[in-house]
Order: structure tokens, then sequence, then C-alpha cells
């Protein structure tokens, strides 16, 4: 090998390594044995952990897999997920304990709940909810800030057995819409609105404006349960709008919980798909529950009476759902939750929270570490975080420098980082390290964890060696896998279970590097990954499409150096549209804000006369990447007409 060469091979691979804090790993929930245990007997491990959890009924099979792709866990078992994350803990005697520290924008305004007071707003949110209507097997939509009667609705639903959709508050009227018609949920809860980046943030608008676009369909939302959070002016509909305060805060403290199914729907949570419809991702009770607290318990390896856990994700998100709200709840962990943005109202705000509440396990995303470290290291060294002793990442591949910065200049150098992969479909961390087990090597999200099984394939499903590349697949189900798709099992059968036969297909690259480790390599479909957050350019293409001066779009995600990704349009303007006019690419942004939400705002919109098209009329997004990521323009041999990209480049250099 060329002395060149050589250095080029070094370069590419990572040989940092960072071994187990010593008493750390003498002391940690999971150790070595758990892999060879879990790989003995898988259902025997699983069975193990769904002990985890209080059962009115036990199960008298622990999977069903008589009909694939649809699973059945903790067969004939019944339970209330609601008992288990709240009463269980008051009855054993915890009710004092701290289940939030509760941190608003404000500073100042924070508010401490202890699993006592959780248990009686739970139950007094259960009847309120009641009266209002909501049944056992209703689905109610939730569009909250970040704040505790998010949880306590959360809760409440669970306890009725009314499967709960909470519906992210960056997202418009229309996604809310969409979502409320979809699931067909008739009671919705929400606020007044909520604080962001130090000014009131306004929601109930976009409920009343959702509540109309749902009546054209003929869909009635009977009942809409406000919280007042900020005092701003709302609009009101008597019949049909009801304040927190009037119907939850004087009801009753007692409510007597069901149990339900093991298999009873917990929960619908929405996520982008290569179509422009979101798919509502079905979770049910038992084996979800069992799931998000073993891996809450194992992969973060919490103990409950000395750690203080934070998750940052909004609750909007499927990480907030397993690891804010259901995992550290069923696992009695006091965890911290924070209403507000990382700047406001200084960018030290975090890390100023993670030393008042003593943090010790601390959760994140890559964005938010990469956003820190262009902020500089001064910041976070102005706080004491000596408590942390657990960091993790999530949502998308954690470049190796950010890794190792987050490690440095947040975890003081002895944390380990648990990068953690999984998705809204798995319900719970499938791959990562275990922090008193695994030597982390920054940027790979390492093995599956005890209990999953997971492979990197080829074209054909078979597994590949180590150090080549192919598609993530999962080769067993595993508990808190989705079930369905809200209404369609089809789509879940096709877009899951039909690309390599009896496997799990997660639609993400990957790559097992020499020592048979995984690295995520992001995406192989039309979706991308903006700071963490899935869309599809389909939606973004129909979104554009949508506006009355468009003929066509497409669109891509290009690398982006702080979201990872970001979308870049190209559209095609009617000829009633003429030139668009001089503020289109404006206009078309914030089009697409109102369609689906401002994350999902383009990056940069490009104006073109054509796009480049297969002779089958397939657009050629690689080409599109290339010129969105500044690169040369790959292969042309396959456009129908290959002068287009010419067009497209000298368009490009004249808008730049
Ligand atoms: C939990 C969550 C899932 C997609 C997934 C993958 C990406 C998540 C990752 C990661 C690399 C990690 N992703 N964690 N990629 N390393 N540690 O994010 O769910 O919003 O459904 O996104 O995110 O591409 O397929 P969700």
């Amino acid at each position: 090998m060329s002395e060149q060469a050589e250095t080029l091979a070094n370069l590419s691979y990572e040989e940092r390594r960072f071994e187990p804090p010593a008493d750390l790993a003498a002391d940690a929930n999971l150790k070595a044995d758990a892999y060879e245990e879990a790989a003995a007997d898988r259902l025997a491990y699983w069975e193990k952990q769904a002990d985890r959890l209080d059962w009115d009924t036990r199960w008298e099979r622990v999977l069903d897999w008589d009909d694939p792709p649809f699973a059945k866990w903790f067969v004939g078992g019944k339970l209330n997920a609601a008992y288990n994350c709240v009463d269980r803990h008051v009855e054993a005697g915890a009710g004092d304990k701290v289940a939030f520290h509760w941190v608003g924008e404000p500073e100042d305004d924070t508010r401490d709940l202890t699993y006592a007071q959780l248990k009686d707003e739970v139950c007094k949110a259960a009847n309120a909810l009641t009266e209002l209507g909501v049944r056992t097997g209703d689905r109610v939509a939730i569009y909250m800030p970040m704040i505790p009667e998010t949880v306590v609705t959360m809760l409440a639903c669970a306890r009725l057995g009314a499967p709960h959709t909470v519906v992210f508050g960056g997202f418009s009227a229309e996604a809310l819409a969409s979502r409320i018609e979809d699931c067909d949920a008739r009671v919705v809860v929400t606020s007044d609105g909520g604080y962001r980046r130090g000014a009131p943030s306004a929601l109930k608008p976009a409920v009343d404006e959702a509540c109309a676009i749902a009546e054209k369909t003929g869909h009635t939302v009977t009942k809409v349960l406000v919280v007042r959070r900020t005092g701003q002016d709302i609009d009101w509909t008597d019949e049909r709008d009801v304040w927190w305060h009037d119907v939850v805060d004087p009801a009753s403290t007692e409510h007597q919980c069901e149990f339900f199914d093991s298999e009873h729907p917990l929960y619908v949570m929405y996520t982008s798909g290569t179509t422009g419809k979101p798919k509502g991702i079905l979770h049910t009770t038992g084996g979800y529950l069992v799931g998000a607290a073993y891996t809450h318990w194992g992969v973060f390896d919490l103990k409950p009476e000395t750690d203080v856990f934070w998750c940052t994700a909004d609750i909007g998100w499927v990480t907030g759902h397993s690891y804010v709200v259901y995992g550290p709840l069923a696992n009695q962990a006091t965890s911290v939750m924070y209403e507000g943005t990382p700047d406001s109202p200084h960018k030290g705000r975090w890390w100023e929270i993670v030393e008042k509440y003593g943090v010790t396990i601390f959760y994140t995303a890559p964005t938010a570490i990469r956003t820190f470290m262009k902020w500089g290291d001064d910041i976070p060294a102005k706080f004491d975080m000596s408590k942390l002793r657990v960091l993790g990442s999530v949502g998308e591949p954690i470049n190796p420098e950010a890794y190792v910065w987050y490690r440095k200049a947040i975890g003081g150098d002895r944390t380990p980082v648990v990068d953690t992969w999984w998705q809204t479909e798995t319900g719970m961390i499938l791959i990562s390290p275990l922090p008193g087990v695994t030597a982390g090597k920054p940027g790979s999200a390492m093995t599956p964890i005890p209990g999953v099984v997971a492979d990197v394939v080829n074209d054909e499903g078979q597994s590949v060696p180590d150090g080549s590349g192919g598609y993530l697949v999962l080769k067993e189900p595993w508990p808190a896998m989705l079930r369905t798709l809200w209404g369609d099992d089809q789509r879940f059968k096709d877009t899951y279970w039909s690309r390599f036969p009896g496997m799990y297909f997660a639609g993400d690259g990957a790559k097992k590097d020499e020592d048979g480790d995984i690295w995520l390599l992001g995406r192989v479909d039309d979706v991308m990954n903006v700071s963490g957050h899935r869309l599809s350019t389909t939606e973004i293409e129909s979104a554009l499409v949508s506006h009355p001066k468009v003929a066509e779009a497409a669109v891509v995600g290009a690398t982006d150096p702080m979201t990872g990704q970001a979308p870049c349009a190209f559209v095609i303007l009617r000829e009633s549209a003429g030139d668009g006019g001089e503020d289109i690419v404006a206009e078309l942004r914030n089009h697409v804000a109102k369609e689906i939400g401002a994350i999902a705002k383009p990056r940069q919109i490009m104006v073109v006369a054509e796009l480049p098209k297969t002779r089958s009329g397939k657009i050629m997004r690689r080409l599109l990447r290339d010129v969105a990521e500044k690169r040369e323009i790959g292969d042309v041999t396959t456009l129908a007409d290959s002068t287009v990209m010419d067009l497209i480049g000298q368009g490009m250099a004249a808008s730049s």
C-alpha cells in the first residue's frame, strides 16, 4: 500500500474507544452476561423483563407469532399502563417521590410533581374525560406544549383505555386535522399556548382551524379541553370548548382503573412515510410498556433511588413517549421536563437546569449537540455538571466529532455515551452500547441490546460479512414493536415486511465494521431526517404542489452541517404564475410551513424550467441532490433529456 493510501485507510477507521468507568461497570444494571442469557432463551428473557410491571392477570403465552407480521405479546395478560406508571409507586410508599421537576421557560416558573400528586391529577383528568364522553377505545388527540398537563392527559387516556395521539405542537392546523381525521378523534386536548423563545406562542387557534378543516369532510370534534398556560386571548366556541380548570380541577381524585388486555391499543403516533400520507403507528399496552421500561432501565443504567433523568425530547415525538413518559414513570424515576428552547433566556439554560437538579443521566439529539458545539465550550463550562454519569444520543447518526465533544464538554470525559438507534415503529431502543459493558466507538450504535436480533443484509436479504454495508433488518419480533398501521394492515405489510420476507425492514442503510459493530448510514428511502425529525420528500412535494402557482415540485434532503439534512426544493411554476413574483421563494416556504409545519420549510427553493426525469418519467433525485449539495453532477445517461441538468446548473450559478 502506498503511504498515501495507508494514511487514507487509517483516517477512515475510527480507532478511539471509550471503556466504561470501572465503578459503573461493577454496579451496572445490565452486564455482559445479559447477552448470553437472552441468546440462550429469548422469550424467557422477555418474560423476565415483563415482571418489571404489575399485571392484574398474568399472560398465558409470551409471544404469539402464528400470523406474522401480526404479533401478540404477553397473550392473555391484563394490565393498566397508568396504574403501572403511577398508582403502584404510591401504593409502594413512594408517593412523596418527585416524578417530574418541571421547568417552564420563563425563569422561576417551576413545579415539582410527586407521584402522589401525579396520581391525583391523572384520576381527576380521567374523571373529567369520562364526563366529556370519552370511552374505552375512543381516540383522543393531544396538541400541547411541554407542560405537566400533557403527561397527565396521556396517562388519563391510558387509564381509560382510550388511545391517545399526540401531535407535535410545531405541526400546522392542516397536519393536525389530517391526524384527527385519520384516527377519528372526537376530543382534542390543547392549551391556549406555551412559551417558546421568551414569548407566548399560540396553540388553540390551530386547533380551531383544524376542527373547521375536519368539519368540511364531515368529521365533528365534539369537545376541546383547554389548559390555560399563557393567558393569551383565544377564540371560544361555547358548546365545544371547555377549560381544564373548570372540569379537571374540581373532579374527584378517586378513580377506579380497569385492567385491559395486553394487546389493547395504547397510542397512535403519526410519522412520515415515503408517500404524502403520514402513517399512524399503533402501539399496544403490555409489550410496549415492557420494552420502554426495560430499555430505560438497562440502556441508561437507571437507579431509581438516586438518579435524576432528563430526556430533552418533545412529547410530540416517540422519544418523548418512551423516555419522558412511559419508561421513566414505569421505573419510578425522577425526571426533569423542560418547556422551552435551549437558548432562552441564555445559551446555557440546559446546563443551568442540569446543575440545579443534579441531573445524572441526560438524553438528547445530535442536532442539539452540534448546535452547542457551535456556541462554544465556555458555555457548558460555567456550570457544575459533575453528577452526570451517562449521556445518550438519538434521532440520527452522531458524527464522531460531536460524540467526542459531547463526552468531553458535557460529560467531563467520564461519562459513557450511548448512541441509541430505534424508530417510532420500534417503540423502544434496539441497538445501543450498554454503558457498563461496551467500549464505545464514536459514531457507532454498536450492537443490538440483549433480547434483540438485528442484522445488516444485502439486496437478496443475505447477511453481509463484517466490513460490508447493506440494509438494517430485525430478524425476530420484539415486545414494543408496532402492531400495524392504524386502519391499514396492507400498508403495514408492504412497508415493513415485504422487502425481505420474514424480516422487518427499517428503511435505514447500515454497515458492519471489521469487529461486527453496526454503523447507521441514514435512510435508504425518500424519507429525510431534519434535526432528528422524519419528513418525507413526497409530503413536502405535495405541500408545494398544493400552492396555486406551482405546477411541479421535487424535494431532496441535502446534507446540512447543523440539521443533518435539510429539505431543498426544485419547483416548476405554472404558466399563469409568470415568474412567480419577487417573493415567490418566501411565499412557497411559508406555504410549506402552513401545510406541514415550520420544520419542513425548504432551506432552499429553486425555480426551474424542467426537472431531470428518466424516460419512464421518474424524477432523478440523485442528480438534484448533487446540485443541492453543490457536487459535480453524476451520471446523466438515463435522463430523457440530458440538457436539463445544464439548465439547472446555470440557474444555480445565477442564484448563488
Ligand atoms: C427514535 C426516533 C427514526 C429514524 C431511523 C434512523 C434515524 C434514529 C438513530 C438514527 C442513526 C441513531 N435514527 N436514531 N440514525 N443513529 N442513533 O428517532 O424515531 O423519529 O421514528 O426516526 O431516525 O434513520 O430510521 P423516528
